[in-house]
């Protein structure tokens, strides 16, 4: 049986290869494909953000080999960041509750 982070590991790495297969390169997003697991993954993140150029931005933002593709290793960078993010959130509620 795996435990709870081997499942979220597997997760990651199956949501990323769905989109990444869709065209060209399957092992890496174009910025198509980038947009649609943003669109569809990450929907509240999206939806707060107003920025049309935001997709492009972001590319610009992982792509840090400059292939203007974004590989599993930029994609995992991105969602350390959005989890570390999520993570001080959650701390600064877990502080306000304790006071
Ligand atoms: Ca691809
Ligand atoms: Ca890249």
């Amino acid at each position: 049986m795996p435990t709870q982070l081997e499942k979220a590991m597997d997760t990651l790495i199956k949501i990323f290869h769905c989109y990444s297969s869709k065209e060209g390169d399957m092992f890496k997003l174009n910025k198509g494909e980038l947009k649609l697991l943003l669109q569809s993954e990450l929907t509240d993140f999206l939806s707060c953000q107003k920025d049309p150029q935001l997709v492009d931005k972001i590319m610009k933002d992982l792509d840090a080999n400059k292939d203007n593709e974004v590989d599993f290793n930029e994609f995992v960078v991105m969602v350390a960041a959005l989890t570390v993010a999520c993570n001080d959130y959650f701390e600064e509620q877990m502080k306000k509750k304790g006071k």
